[in-house]
């Protein structure tokens, strides 16, 4: 079994999870941040059987776009200019692991 973890955007989470629901897969939704931009991102903890990884994972980055953000300058401590950069983020971040033992009790 492995345990996908798959950071998404706010924007694309019902969407994915909607598709997850409908194709029969469980998933469990946690409210995270990112570290660089400091905003609301969806992080999305699913427990799968291996053979069904790569159905999910379709599943995911078919459902997240790639969207550009604005971001001050003054983010990097070394850039002393203002103004902003525009920074790609997205469609997904996704880490996938191994389960040792999954319980339901
Ligand atoms: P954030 O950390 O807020 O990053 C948002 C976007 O900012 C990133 O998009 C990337 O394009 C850019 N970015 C991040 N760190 C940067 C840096 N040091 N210099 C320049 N640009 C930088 P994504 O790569 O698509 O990541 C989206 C979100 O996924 C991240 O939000 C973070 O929450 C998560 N993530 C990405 N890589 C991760 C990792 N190795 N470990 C844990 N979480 C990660």
């Amino acid at each position: 079994m492995k345990l996908i973890m798959a950071v998404i955007q706010n924007d694309d989470s019902q969407e994915v999870i909607s598709e997850l629901i409908k194709e029969g897969y469980h998933s469990t939704k946690i409210a995270s941040t990112g570290g660089f931009l400091s905003s609301g991102n969806t992080t999305l903890i699913i427990g799968v059987e291996d053979e069904k990884m790569d159905d999910v994972i379709k599943i995911i980055s078919e459902h997240s776009k790639v969207r550009s953000q604005y971001v001050p300058t003054n983010i990097y401590p070394s850039l002393e200019v203002g103004g902003t950069i525009k920074v790609q983020t997205g469609g997904a971040t996704i880490f996938v692991m191994n389960v040792e033992q999954f319980l339901q009790i």
